[in-house]
């Protein structure tokens, strides 16, 4: 094990990065605040295994007892996935934990800003975080997007979580000068939703492109993430009219709870698993697993340089 005061990185992920060989970050807040446990630690052991089958080491990220975390033992990710009160941990609660000893589940801007530190690439989640429907008057801005815009990595998603305003998150992307490649596609996808419902720029057909654009983003001085976007698989995503319904019924509630801050995402994609009888929790897991095969594929093109 590596370990500087604040940071322990797993033996293998050491290795690897040290070797140049490929490594895929994984985020924990999914773990904690986005799938049910006892399905949580499945899913975590499987995208890991998912990562290892495509070639590459996972180094699933979180914070444990005041210190970062870049890689998990499996002990480590079984107490994170039956702990009942992690914090979730955007980029600006890390400093608090770290300085209490306490532990913490990381979001994609804690996760992105942690696996670029240490020196991984590649970086492998379900939806972004982004605009929040009715930002306009609450200044709901997932911290995600600013950290994206300053964090040299790649992040594969299933596009932008469909509780959020697809469009406007789209404009703030541009913005911040995210570079964002449609895999496959030039629609935006919407996490469990195959089509959000916005045009993209553009479009790349595999994991040897993408690597060329982060490659020359490096080149060009360009610090920002590029975010590559895959659609969940047709036959694995959540019916949009079910959808559509059920996210109505969760935004209300939400509104009517004053449900606020870092409490949005996790209250809506719970009343999202819910109201749909768990299909979109499936939806979800097809997504992140779809998304971590392509993400292993990224690591091993960057590393072969
Ligand atoms: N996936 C889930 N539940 C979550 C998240 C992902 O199933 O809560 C997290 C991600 O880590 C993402 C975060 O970065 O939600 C965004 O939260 P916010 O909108 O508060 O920035
Ligand atoms: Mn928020």
């Amino acid at each position: 094990m590596s370990a500087a005061p604040e940071q322990v990185v797993a033996d293998e992920v050491a290795a690897a990065l040290a070797a140049g060989r490929p490594v895929v970050a994984l985020e924990s807040t999914i773990i904690t605040h986005g799938l049910p446990r006892p399905r949580n630690l499945a899913v975590a052991r499987d995208l890991e295994a998912t990562v290892r089958s495509g070639g590459a080491v996972p180094a699933t990220i979180a914070v444990l007892d005041g210190r970062v975390h870049v890689g998990l033992t499996d002990a480590e990710l079984a107490r994170l996935a039956a702990a009942e009160d992690v914090a979730k941990a955007s980029v600006r609660d890390l400093p608090v934990l770290l300085a209490r000893g306490a532990d913490g589940a990381t979001t994609v801007a804690a996760t992105a800003h942690l696996a670029r530190r240490a020196g991984v690439r590649v970086f492998a989640t379900g939806g972004l975080g982004g605009v929040h429907r009715g930002a306009a008057a609450t200044f709901d801005e997932s911290a995600d997007l600013p950290a994206l815009a300053r964090t040299p990595i790649v992040v594969v998603c299933a596009g932008v979580k469909s509780i959020l305003d697809g469009a406007a998150t789209l404009e703030r992307l541009e913005t911040l000068g995210v570079p964002l490649l449609g895999f496959r596609t030039r629609r935006l996808p919407g996490f469990t939703q195959v089509d959000g419902g916005q045009d993209l720029t553009w479009r790349v057909e595999d994991a040897a492109e993408v690597a060329a654009v982060r490659r020359r983003a490096d080149d060009l001085g360009v610090t920002a993430a590029v975010v590559v976007a895959r659609p969940v698989d047709a036959d694995a995503a959540l019916d949009p009219v079910l959808h559509d319904r059920v996210l109505a019924e969760a935004l209300a509630a939400a509104e009517a709870g004053g449900v606020t801050g870092k409490d949005v995402t996790p209250f809506l994609l719970d009343a999202m698993q819910r109201g749909t009888g768990g299909a979109s929790l499936e939806a979800n897991v097809a997504a992140v697993t779809g998304n971590t095969a392509l993400a292993a594929e990224v690591a091993v093109a960057l590393a072969a340089g």
